[in-house]
């Protein structure tokens, strides 16, 4: 990008990105020390992100002990819909915003237990783009897509297939009534992130799951390493 289409575009989003920044920072170092891994979802509307937070809470009850923060524009939906697995669930309503910032996870996190925590699972505002943007504090960003969704959605939402630590292709379950071409899909990730996990996963059937929920289990092992900021 030339310089001045930088100085241009600017300078009140660089300030705001900052300050988000700095927020997420304290946050992330708060639940390093408390050994909680806390992951960022991120997907399209209706990929399915809290249908794999219901399977997922289901599977872990009585193993782990998480806590939930779901992002909406509006609505409780999702919040009542998770709050069936689990005791602590927040939900943020960002009414026009299209994104989660670390401020409403700092403010969210004071409805929380953390003492009685050890796994942050946060459910992104649906949307494939702005929440790459922003840190939450998060040790790992989960990218979710849908077969439903087309076989192009890797290629065209880069950013987030570079960011993610992890993609999860949910609704594998429905490959015989569309049509979703896996291997370009898989092609189209590798070319832009080689390392990156691919779960195909059905969060409704739970085909696949184990791997998600092992991918979790190493990930807090590990310690959480922080991913960078995108
Ligand atoms: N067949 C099938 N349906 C699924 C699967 N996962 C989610 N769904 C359905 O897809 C629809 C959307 O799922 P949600 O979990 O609400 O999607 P979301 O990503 O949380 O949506 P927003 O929060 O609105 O962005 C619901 O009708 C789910 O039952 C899946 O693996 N297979
Ligand atoms: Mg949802
Ligand atoms: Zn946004």
């Amino acid at each position: 990008m030339s310089e001045s289409v930088r100085t241009t575009r600017v300078p009140v989003v660089e300030r705001v990105l900052e300050v988000n920044d700095q927020l997420a920072a304290t946050t992330r170092a708060d639940l390093e020390r408390r050994g909680i891994l806390a992951v960022d979802i991120i997907g399209a509307p209706g990929s399915g992100k809290t249908a794999l937070l219901e399977a997922t809470l289901r599977a872990l009850k009585g193993r782990r002990h998480p806590a939930v923060l779901v992002g909406d524009l509006a609505t409780r939906r999702d919040g009542d819909r998770l709050a069936r697995w689990c005791d602590q669930v927040v939900q943020i309503s960002t009414g026009q915003g299209c994104h989660l910032d670390a401020g409403q996870i700092r403010d969210a996190l004071m409805q929380v237990d953390l003492s009685e925590v050890d796994l942050l699972l946060i459910e992104n505002v649906g949307n494939l783009i702005c929440p790459v943007g922003f840190d939450l504090g998060q040790a790992a960003k989960v990218g979710v897509f849908a077969v439903t969704d087309g076989d192009d959605k890797a290629a065209k939402h880069p950013y987030l297939v570079q960011a993610a630590d992890v993609l999860l292709l949910n609704k594998i379950d429905l490959l015989p009534y569309v049509s979703f071409d896996g291997p370009l899909f898989q092609a189209d990730v590798r070319l832009l992130n080689p390392t990156v996990p691919i779960l195909e996963v059905s969060s409704t059937t739970g085909a696949g799951l184990d791997a998600w929920l092992d991918w979790l289990d190493r990930k807090s092992a590990d310690g959480g390493a922080s991913t960078p900021i995108a």
